[in-house]
């Protein structure tokens, strides 16, 4: 009982919040680069702002990050330090294809790649690679307009065999898109989607995320045809809803909620289309152009396990409740009285992923992996400079026994858990680095300062400690 043997235990990070080095190596400039903090990030996250360059007056996070381009052979020692087992991390397309419609990628960001690959396994932690988190070449934006062009797909295509082909045999275990439902909500992060005047967003945003849907899938043919060992998996930004009260309109609005999610898992993971999302873009009057060829491939190559970060759960409510959504995070939220937030408005909820994690794995019986979760919290360093982050390991602890309940008790098959932002980096929502998630500090700050030394924080002894006994020993 409790967690598996080989039960891959380690921590997440994607390259455009950690690595910086925009201008290294011969990489291009991407959508996450040019997006700055502040009051317009907001706008330029959801595409109603469009910045494709660096403009005077503003601060862009991303362009040094945490320097883990330069760090990460320290980096990985800490990870090793901890005992990780598995390290989840993102390959930045420009990197490896500085523009995006180049024939032959750029040796350079391959090599980059490969040498943390290399780091990895050396200390027996098996990657986990995401193809795209929220990244895509600027080139591709400006040129194509972004995943609303049918040829991103042809691009995307030529990515994947250039890392498969060159990472075969030192990485195993895929993501094609971080958070695909992100689209939705933060088009031009999710998928270099701007917006002009009067423009049809949903349109243009379905038939992008059809695109994704389409590349997943030759992804996961491609991977499979290169190496037969190769594991490829969905990721979604999970957390089921709540209905707001036992009203059978609260109810019902919590189910088209989570379909809203399920929506494109149900593609990646049953093959086609549900028949609900159909009549869902039908009433929004949305036509999506799609091949008999698209349908086919969508059909063969569904996902070998899903993929998913859970922070907090939701609720729903329907309009009848009179109750108002706060608009504090990408998804709009509402307060539910039973639950304690963090410090961003983040409801934190243990038994919120055991629920999820059933309504996953009894919807599609594919094994699950926890890609990412955590707490986002600032941290005071006490007298000696240490910092004693108790809040986010009691946040971990009870997270990581809802999980257990749900293998143990329940029979969810789960490969796997990397905690969000192992070492702090630079927060996707907000562009702070204050908001931290790591085991690991890292001597930065919002405006850039700091000597990004790195140090150990509490949780960084503890969570070490549940690793060396597999999952028993949580105090
Ligand atoms: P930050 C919102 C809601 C759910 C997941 O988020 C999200 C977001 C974006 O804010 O994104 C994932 O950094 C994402 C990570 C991100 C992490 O959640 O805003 O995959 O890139 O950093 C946490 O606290």
């Amino acid at each position: 009982m409790g967690f598996p043997e080989n039960f891959l235990w380690g921590g997440a990070t994607a390259a455009n919040q950690c690595e910086g080095g925009f201008d290294q190596g011969g990489r291009g400039l991407a959508n996450v680069d040019v997006i700055p903090t502040g009051k317009d990030r907001r706008a330029v996250i959801t595409g109603k702002r469009e910045m494709l360059a660096f403009e005077e007056g503003y601060f862009y996070p991303a362009k040094e990050a945490i320097d883990m381009y330069h760090h990460f052979k320290e980096d990985i020692a800490l990870f090793a330090e901890m005992g990780f087992k598995t390290y989840r991390l993102s390959i930045a397309w420009s990197r490896i294809f500085p523009k995006g419609d180049e024939e032959t990628p750029n040796e350079e960001g391959l090599r980059f790649y490969e040498e943390l690959f290399l780091e990895c396994r050396k200390y027996q932690i098996e990657p986990l690679v995401t193809i795209t988190h929220f990244d895509c070449p600027i080139h591709l934006i400006k040129k194509y307009g972004g995943w609303r062009n049918r040829k991103m797909i042809a691009f995307y295509e030529n990515l994947c065999r250039a890392i498969f082909t060159r990472y075969k045999g030192l990485v195993k275990y895929w993501l094609t898109f971080n958070e695909i439902n992100m689209i939705l909500h933060a088009p031009f992060l999710g998928a270099g989607l701007t917006f002009a005047e009067g423009e049809n967003e949903e349109q243009i945003k379905y038939q992008a995320a059809h695109h994704e849907l389409v590349a997943s899938a030759l992804a996961t043919k491609i991977a499979h045809e290169i190496d037969p060992e190769n594991k490829v998996g969905c990721m979604l930004a999970a957390a089921s809803y709540y209905p707001y009260s036992c009203n059978p309109k609260d109810v019902w609005e919590s189910k088209k909620s989570d379909r809203g999610n399920y929506f494109f898992i149900d593609v990646q993971s049953r093959g086609e289309y549900p028949n609900y999302g159909l009549k869902m873009l039908a009433e929004k009057g949305i036509t999506l152009e799609q091949t008999a060829e698209d349908t086919a491939l969508l059909k063969a190559h569904t996902v070998d396990f899903i993929s998913f970060s859970y922070y907090a759960s939701r609720v729903a409510a329907s309009e009848d409740s009179g109750v108002e959504k706060t608009e504090g995070n990408l998804f709009p939220t509402i307060k539910n009285p039973y639950l304690e937030a963090s410090e961003w408005g983040w409801q934190i909820d243990p038994l919120g992923l055991r629920i999820t994690m059933n309504d996953l794995y009894d919807r599609y019986q594919k094994p699950l992996f926890i890609v990412e979760n955590g707490l986002g919290a600032v941290d005071t360093p006490n007298e000696d400079g240490k910092i004693n982050d108790v809040y986010r390991i009691d946040y971990l602890r009870a997270h990581i026994a809802a999980m257990k309940e749900a293998i143990d008790q329940d029979g969810v098959e789960l490969l796997g858990y990397t905690s969000w932002g192992c070492i702090d980096l630079v927060s996707a929502g907000t562009g702070e680095m204050k908001k931290r998630y790591g085991y690991i500090y890292v001597d930065r700050d919002n405006e850039g300062n700091g000597t990004l030394a790195r140090s150990k924080k509490q949780s960084f002894y503890w969570y070490k400690k549940v690793i060396a006994s597999n999952g028993e020993d949580l105090a």
